[in-house]
């Protein structure tokens, strides 16, 4: 089926809004210029005249036709490098023929301060988000496709030579780089925290929190990343192996809640950027991992219930909870 295109073919146009007559014109203008929508993280519905998608709270409403700059802006490139979609915030892009110079260009044209590269999935990047959304900072996501192996790519590894996500730019600092999601969130607590809302003053808390979030980084992510691993993708299914990482995981809940029975938050008598550090792994362990069977009869609020309620007040935190419906609400449109 063809469809006539939206903007004329050959016009480079930036940061144009793309008014769409009906979502089949959208659908035929993204085949011109080389974008299918079936290739899209988030499917083009049809609905009435427009096609608009809020990710938000899995709320997905299709009203006012609204493809924003992005997509513009590789008009004319006859059906090469047009990768990328932006949906009200999230850039999301095709899986084939990617233009990596743009997806990693130091360009902050979306207009917002940081550029977040992260994953659909990776509860990393979506660490990163909740704390950006906490500050009430403003930033565009670019997921990464790592099953094309985006975040190896030679312009991700430029840079984060670690070829892993999340990586932010801070276009409000003369587009400084950074990776390790929690050196991210130390980066942000320190510079953009003004209030110390999320962070510590007193000094040996300040070591305490830094305790935290090493452990978060070297205890629980990498074994809980693991347990994952081994549960879900390797082809192989080793039982030692998910055995030794399944346990980890309990025993880490185990040292979170020798300490959660005594205080409500990890550090400082308040929600910290430590506890946010936490609350991801948790959250998919408990929804990806738990319902498999290979953590027994593992019950949250029987085996840990200062930390199922811990885990139950930062999830309740309204930016923790978007960033959960809006990854929960990416997830189901892909699969
Ligand atoms: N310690 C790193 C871990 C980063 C990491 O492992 N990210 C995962 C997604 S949550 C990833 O990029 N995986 C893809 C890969 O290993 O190539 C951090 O906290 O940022």
């Amino acid at each position: 089926m063809s469809y006539k295109p939206v903007l004329p073919i050959g016009q480079k146009e930036k940061n144009t809004l793309i008014n769409a007559p009906a979502s089949p014109y959208v659908e035929g203008y993204l085949e011109t210029i080389g974008l299918f929508p079936a290739q899209l993280h988030v499917p083009l519905q049809e609905a009435g005249n427009s096609i608009v998608s809020d990710c938000l709270g899995c709320a997905i409403g299709w009203g006012s036709a609204r493809l924003s700059a992005t997509l513009g802006s590789y008009v004319g490139d006859s059906g090469r490098g047009a990768q990328q979609k932006s949906l009200q915030g999230s850039t999301i892009k095709a899986s084939h023929e990617t233009d990596m110079s743009s997806l990693f260009s130091l360009s902050m044209s979306h207009g917002k301060q940081f550029t977040l590269y992260t994953h659909v999935g990776g509860p990393n990047g979506w660490k990163v988000a909740s704390v950006l959304e906490e500050l009430g900072l403003t930033y565009e996501s670019t997921y990464l496709n790592f099953q094309s192996a985006e975040q190896k790519s030679p312009e991700h590894l430029r840079l984060n030579p670690n070829g892993r996500i999340p990586t932010i730019i801070d276009h409000g600092n003369n587009d400084f780089v950074l990776w390790e999601s929690d050196a991210i969130l130390l980066y942000l607590g320190e510079k953009y925290d003004t209030r110390k809302r999320l962070t510590v003053t007193d000094e040996s808390e300040k070591h305490q929190m830094l305790q935290w979030l090493f452990f978060q980084a070297s205890g629980q992510g990498p074994y809980f990343g693991q347990a994952a691993w081994f549960i879900r993708s390797n082809p192989e299914k080793i039982p030692s192996v998910i055995n030794r990482y399944t346990k980890e995981i309990t025993r880490i809940f185990g040292v979170l809640e020798s300490v959660l029975v005594k205080q409500e938050w990890l550090v400082g008598g308040k929600m910290t950027i430590a506890d946010m550090s936490f609350v991801m792994f948790n959250h998919f362990t408990l929804v990806h991992l738990v319902p498999t069977g290979h953590l027994g009869d593992f019950d949250f609020w029987k085996d840990f219930p200062a930390t199922a309620a811990w885990h139950a007040r930062l999830t309740a935190i309204p930016s923790i909870k978007k960033v959960i419906d809006q990854r929960a609400c990416m997830l189901q449109k892909e699969s």
